[in-house]
């Protein structure tokens, strides 16, 4: 199988460690890829029409994009540990997982446009609205902080690789002194060979 991926997304460090904790991650081809919303990048496009990391081409040739959907595949491809198959903790961690996903959607809008924006074309409001997204995930998080010890699925891979990038884009955020729950979570989780080995930088 082959990913198109980089160093920097979230979105494909959620795929990486979700098939290094399935005993699958040498089964993945890594190929670097320029994701840009508005120099976009060929090559990408022609994988995937919307431009975006991560990608997967499949060992039969199939194409799956967006991250929860790779997630899925590799979950059936491994012995399923990562996605509860039915009742209350399958709604549990694919709810997690949407909360996550939401934080990085606004995390990567809102560096997307102090990063590629054009500064006369910037709208701090917009920006400000984006950000108050995170703080909210954030503080719903410190709450639930206590469930998610010991649990090593989509939802606490996806929320590890939040706080992660939130920690490489948003150190000025400082997030952990808001959040010391979450924080102590995260510096256990961090830890694990497959988080560790797909830190971004
Ligand atoms: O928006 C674009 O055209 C290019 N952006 C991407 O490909 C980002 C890279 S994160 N990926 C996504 O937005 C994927 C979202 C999708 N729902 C999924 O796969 O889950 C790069 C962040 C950074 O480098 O700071």
């Amino acid at each position: 199988m082959k990913i198109f991926y980089s160093v920097t997304s979230p979105f494909a460090r959620k795929c990486l460690v979700s098939a290094h904790e399935l005993g699958l991650r040498e089964r993945l081809e890594l190929v670097p890829a320029a994701a840009h919303p508005v120099n976009r990048d060929p090559a990408l496009v022609a994988i995937n029409p919307l431009g975006k990391i991560p990608a997967l081409i499949t060992d039969e040739g199939d194409v799956l994009i967006d991250s929860c959907v790779i997630c899925e595949y590799l979950n059936t491809l491994g012995d399923g540990h990562l996605v509860a198959p039915s009742g209350a903790a399958r709604w549990r961690v694919l709810a997690d997982q949407a909360l996550a996903d939401g934080i990085l959607d606004a995390a990567v809008l809102a560096r997307y446009e102090t990063a590629v924006r054009p500064e006369n074309l910037r709208w701090d409001a917009w920006i400000r609205g984006q950000l108050d997204k995170v703080t909210c995930a954030l503080a719903e998080l410190e709450r639930r902080a206590g469930e998610l010890a010991g649990r090593i699925d989509i939802g606490t891979i996806a929320i590890g690789c939040a706080l992660g990038y939130l920690d490489f884009r948003y150190a000025w955020m400082s997030w952990r002194d808001q959040h010391p729950a979450t924080a102590a979570w995260y510096a256990e989780f961090a830890q694990r060979e497959s988080m560790a080995t797909t830190r971004p930088g």
